[in-house]
C-alpha cells in the first residue's frame, strides 16, 4: 500500500492517492468523513476550524460501496479557498510587477519557512507555509480512515487519546475493553480519558491562548487484536515499530516517539522491562505485562500496540518572537499567521490515522490482499496457526 499527498492550505482542495488496497472491500464516504470530522474537533483550535466542514469526495476506486483494486482518489475542498482566490490563484499574475497581498518575508522561529525558503528559492515564503502547514493532516486522515476501516473488518481496534497537554498529565487509562477507551475519548473536548485533569487541560489552553502563545503534549495510541508476528526482524526497513516511528514523526510538530515503557527502559533492569511468555488454549501465546509496547524484533506479540508521540507548541504565535526579514535582513518580529493554540487533540486523530496506514500496509504486505475475503481469511488461518504453534 501507498499514497501521497497534495494540495495548499489554502488552496482549492487537498488531495491523496491511494493504492494496493484490496479489491471486494466494503467503504463508504461515511466511513471516512467520520474520521475528518474528528479530527476537526478538539479544544484550543482556532477560527479556521469554523470555516471548514471536512468532507471526502471519492473520485475514483470505490464502486456500489466495495473497493475495486484500483487506485482510490480522494479530495477534499478547502471552504477557505473563495477567500484565497487571488492571493493563491494558478494562472499566471497579469502585471509582471503586481504587488501579491499577504507575502510573508520574516520567517517563524520553528517552522518550515526559512529553511524551506532557502532549498526552494522562495523568496515568497507563503509558497514554503501553505504546504508545511498541517492542513494537510486532513488527507492523511482520509487515508488513514480507509486504513483503519480495513483494520476494523479483520478484528484490529485503534484508539487514540490525549495524555498530557502543557504539562497537565492524565493517569494511565484504565478501561474494561478498547471500546469503553475509544467512547470515553470521543466525548471530552480534549480527548483525553482522565476526566479529573480534563477541566486542567482546557485551562492550560486558555492560559496559553490568553497569553498569544502556544502549548503541546503527548498522545498515545492503542491498537488491540493485531496478530502475532506482522513485520519483521531480517531487515533494518522491515522493521513495524521502526516504521510507526517513523510515521508518528512525521506528523507536523512532531519530535518524539517512545512504545511501551519507552524512555523509562533506561531506568529499569531487564528483569522489569521484558514481557514474560505464556500459553493458554483460548488465546495461544500471551503475555503477564506488556511493557515493550506490543513489539519484539521489529514484529508484532500480539499484546496491544501501545506507541507514544510528543508534540512540541506550535510555532505560530500572536505574541511572535525574532526572526529577520529575508528582504532587508534587519531584526524583526515573525510574521503572524491565524493559529492554533493547541492542536494536541486532533493531532490524536491524526496519529491513529498513520498507525492504522502503517498496520494495514504491513498486513497487505504480508497476506494475500488482491481480494479482500482472500486476505481476512488468510489472517484467520495465521490466528489459528500461531495459537498452536
Ligand atoms: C495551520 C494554521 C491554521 C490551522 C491549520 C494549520 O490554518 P489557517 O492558517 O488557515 O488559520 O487552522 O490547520 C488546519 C487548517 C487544519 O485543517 O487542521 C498551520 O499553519 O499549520
Amino acid at each position: 500500500m501507498r499514497y501521497i499527498t497534495a494540495g495548499e492550505s489554502h488552496g482549492p482542495q487537498l488531495t491523496t492517492i491511494i493504492e494496493g488496497i484490496p479489491a471486494g472491500m466494503p467503504l463508504t464516504t461515511e466511513d471516512i468523513n467520520h474520521e475528518l470530522a474528528r479530527r476537526q474537533k478538539g479544544y484550543g483550535r482556532g477560527r479556521r476550524m469554523q470555516i471548514e466542514t471536512d468532507m471526502v469526495n471519492i473520485t475514483g476506486g470505490v464502486r456500489h460501496g466495495f473497493t475495486l483494486g484500483s487506485p482510490l482518489s480522494l479530495v477534499v475542498e478547502n471552504k477557505d479557498w473563495k477567500h484565497w482566490t487571488k492571493i493563491m490563484g494558478i494562472d499566471p499574475l497579469i502585471l509582471e510587477n503586481q504587488e501579491v497581498k499577504r507575502k510573508v518575508t520574516r520567517p517563524r522561529p520553528g517552522h518550515a519557512d526559512l529553511v524551506g525558503g532557502i532549498k526552494y528559492g522562495h523568496r515568497d515564503m507563503r509558497n514554503v507555509l501553505e504546504r508545511s502547514s498541517a492542513r494537510e493532516t486532513t488527507v492523511r486522515v482520509a487515508a488513514g480512515a480507509v486504513a483503519k476501516k480495513l483494520l476494523t473488518l479483520l478484528g484490529i481496534e485503534v484508539a487514540g487519546h490525549v495524555l498530557e497537554i502543557g504539562g497537565v498529565r492524565a493517569n494511565q487509562p484504565q478501561y474494561e475493553n478498547i471500546q469503553e477507551l475509544q467512547q470515553k475519548t470521543e466525548e471530552s473536548p480534549v480527548r483525553c480519558f482522565d476526566e479529573q485533569v480534563e477541566k486542567q487541560m482546557i485551562e492550560a489552553i486558555e492560559q496559553a491562548k490568553a497569553n498569544g502563545d502556544s502549548i503541546g503534549g503527548i498522545v498515545e495510541v492503542i491498537v488491540e487484536g493485531m496478530p502475532i508476528g506482522v513485520g519483521s526482524y531480517v531487515q533494518y526497513d522491515r522493521k513495524l515499530d521502526a516504521k510507526i516511528a517513523q510515521a508518528i514523526l512525521s506528523i507536523n510538530a512532531f519530535k518524539g516517539v517512545e512504545f511501551g515503557l519507552g524512555f523509562g527502559m533506561a531506568r529499569l533492569p531487564g528483569s522489569e522491562v521484558h514481557d514474560e511468555i505464556i500459553w493458554n488454549e483460548d488465546e495461544g501465546y500471551v503475555r503477564s505485562t506488556n511493557r515493550l509496547g506490543g513489539f519484539e524484533g521489529g514484529m508484532t506479540t500480539g499484546m496491544p500496540i501501545v506507541v507514544r508521540g510528543v508534540m512540541k507548541p506550535i510555532p505560530t504565535l500572536y505574541k511572535p518572537l525574532k526572526s529577520v526579514d529575508i528582504d532587508t535582513k534587519e531584526s524583526f518580529s515573525a510574521s503572524i499567521e491565524r493559529s492554533d493554540s493547541c492542536a494536541v487533540p486532533a493531532a490524536s486523530v491524526v496519529a491513529e490515522a498513520v498507525v492504522a496506514w502503517e498496520l494495514a500496509a504491513a498486513i497487505t504486505e504480508q497476506f494475500c490482499s488482491d481480494r479482500y475475503e482472500l486476505l481476512k481469511q488468510s489472517i484467520e488461518d495465521h490466528r489459528v496457526y500461531a495459537k498452536g504453534f
